[in-house]
Parts: structure tokens; C-alpha cells; sequence
């Protein structure tokens, strides 16, 4: 497993974060933004907006710091982080979304340089 990152990425980190927690080895990859690296066809093949993170598994790609969490609990920890009751998975989806807009959009680094 692949972990294609940026050191200034808050979204990367999520992705760390959650490999930590359910114990799973991965190599990390440094993706040279400032370079556009993640813009290059090879790159874009993985991650169709370029971006990261981005994650190799096996044949498999996933990408969107969100999307690999939710990926991540039902591969890998027969979803242990997202109680299947239907008030559980609202309030999930709620802290999701809030760390895609209200955080990435005002508290956090920007990765660009
Ligand atoms: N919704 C995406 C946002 C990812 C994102 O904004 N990544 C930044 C680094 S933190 C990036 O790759 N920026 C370069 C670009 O968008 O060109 C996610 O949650 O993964």
C-alpha cells in the first residue's frame, strides 16, 4: 500500500492517522507539488483531479482524503469507525464534510507554494 502525500497536506495526515489506527504498513510517497507533479498524466491516473492524498492498494486507487477513510473502515476494519445505524452514519458524514469545507476552507495550511 501506497500513500502519496505533500508534508503541508492536512488531508494526507488524515489518511496516516487512520492507517495508525487500524495497524495497517504502508509506504509513504512524496508527491513534488510545487514541481506539478500531480498534474502529470501518470499522476492523474491515480487521482483524476490531482491531488493528494491519493492511495495505491494493490490494483486498486482511492483518492479524496474522505473517500479513502470511508474505503480504508470497510477494507480493512469491517467498518469498526462507522456504526451502521442510521443516526451514527449522519453524524460521520457530518464530520466528513465539515473537514472537507468549513476546516480546509478557513483553519487550515494551503498546501500550494
Ligand atoms: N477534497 C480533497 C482535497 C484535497 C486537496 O485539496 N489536496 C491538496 C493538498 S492538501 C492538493 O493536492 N492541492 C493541489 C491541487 O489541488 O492542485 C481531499 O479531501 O482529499
Amino acid at each position: 500500500m501506497r500513500l502519496q502525500t505533500d508534508p503541508l497536506s492536512g488531508n494526507s495526515h488524515k489518511i496516516r492517522m487512520m492507517l495508525v489506527l487500524i495497524g495497517k504498513e504502508y509506504e509513504e510517497v512524496t508527491v513534488d507539488l510545487p514541481a506539478g507533479e500531480h498534474k502529470t498524466p501518470t499522476f492523474l491516473a491515480k487521482h483524476p483531479l490531482g491531488q493528494v492524498p491519493a492511495l495505491e492498494d494493490g490494483a486498486e486507487y482511492a483518492y479524496d482524503s474522505q473517500g479513502i477513510l470511508v474505503y480504508l473502515n470497510a477494507k480493512y476494519a469491517d467498518n469498526a469507525h462507522v456504526p451502521t445505524d442510521p443516526l451514527s452514519q449522519l453524524r460521520v458524514a457530518f464530520w466528513l464534510s465539515f473537514a472537507a469545507n468549513e476546516i480546509q476552507h478557513s483553519l487550515s495550511v494551503r498546501c500550494e507554494r
